[in-house]
């Protein structure tokens, strides 16, 4: 799985070297760059792929999405280290990009990374028809707004310190973290053009997956150790986030996270997808912080 995850890395960062190169060189660059390489584990790219496989999609088409999904994904990190959010200092074993570069220049560097995301989907380089762009473009606009990780980003800031339900943080935990991963399991189905059911369907598996991955994100802030995780652990609970380990405790988070890989694979099996590399990927996700 590890050298499965280094290829993807080096293909997703080459791809975006040569896009960043073709561009005019401006101040914001090494903001961006800096916060975009050697980056991060592209565990989103991963599942793209392992679903984008099993509708027989190009590699290369996967890889130019996943590149867009790592930007969106490298702008939310940036915001959410800083101050106004969750003023971290330490991302990725190094210090935050506002630590690096001000605050200023960290907002406007984020900015620069949204739209550089829907800048690689409509180039000439991804080649899939006009309409099917047009499609993903729209999906990756709402997985990253209001109704999005935007909108994840605000209950999770307001839900700090207080007693929170069940529903309400699987709900905000969805959005913040869910999204991407939904829209890379719905990429390969909006590609090959499938119908609503199935998009709902392949939606459904990304909220999954992603709750499941951001419990095991939660696991490690909880136990694991901060040279590992390439950020400080042990935040959650001095700032009193609301996550399933507060509300169930640590030991039921678990049984919770088996649980939902368990729901995952059967579902996927009810669609008859047996997906060898997808299951190692979510056993990945689940034994990463052992
Ligand atoms: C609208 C994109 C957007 C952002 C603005 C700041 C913000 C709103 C949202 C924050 C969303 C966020 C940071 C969710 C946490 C997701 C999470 C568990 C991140 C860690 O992902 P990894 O472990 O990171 O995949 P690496 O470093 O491996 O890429």
């Amino acid at each position: 799985m590890e050298n499965k995850l280094i290829k993807i890395a080096n293909d997703t960062n080459f791809f975006l070297k040569k896009f960043i190169e073709k561009q005019k060189r401006t101040e914001l660059i090494s903001a961006i760059e800096y916060s975009l390489f050697p980056g991060g584990k592209k565990i989103r790219s991963k599942i793209l792929l392992d679903i984008g496989d099993i509708f027989k999609i190009k590699y290369k088409t996967l890889i130019i999405i996943g590149a867009a999904v790592e930007c969106i994904h490298a702008y939310s990190l940036i915001h959410d280290d800083l101050p106004c959010m969750d003023n971290d200092k330490l991302r990725r074993g190094k210090p935050s990009t506002h630590i690096k570069f001000g605050e200023s220049t960290a907002v406007l560097a984020g900015n620069s990374l949204l739209t550089m995301a829907f800048e690689i989907l409509t180039s000439s380089t991804l080649k899939i028809n006009e309409k099917t762009k047009v499609d993903l473009v729209q999906k990756l606009s709402e997985t990253s707004g209001h109704l999005g990780i935007a909108g994840g980003q605000y209950l999770d800031l307001s839900f700090e310190k207080k007693k929170i339900s069940k529903n309400k943080i699987i709900d905000m935990e969805i959005k913040k973290t869910g999204k991407l991963f939904s829209f890379c399991c719905v990429v390969p189905a909006i590609i090959k053009r499938k119908n609503n059911k199935d998009i709902k369907f392949f939606e459904n598996i990304g909220s999954n997956i992603g709750l499941l991955f951001q419990i095991a994100d939660d696991l490690i802030d909880f136990k694991g150790s901060s040279k590992i995780a390439g950020k400080i652990t042990g935040k959650d609970k001095k700032k009193g986030k609301a996550t399933l380990i507060s509300l169930l405790g640590y030991k039921n988070a678990i049984k919770y996270s088996d649980n939902i890989k368990f729901r995952i694979i059967n579902e996927l099996n009810k669609y008859d997808l047996n997906s060898h590399n997808l299951k190692e990927t979510l056993d990945y996700i689940l034994t990463r912080n052992k």
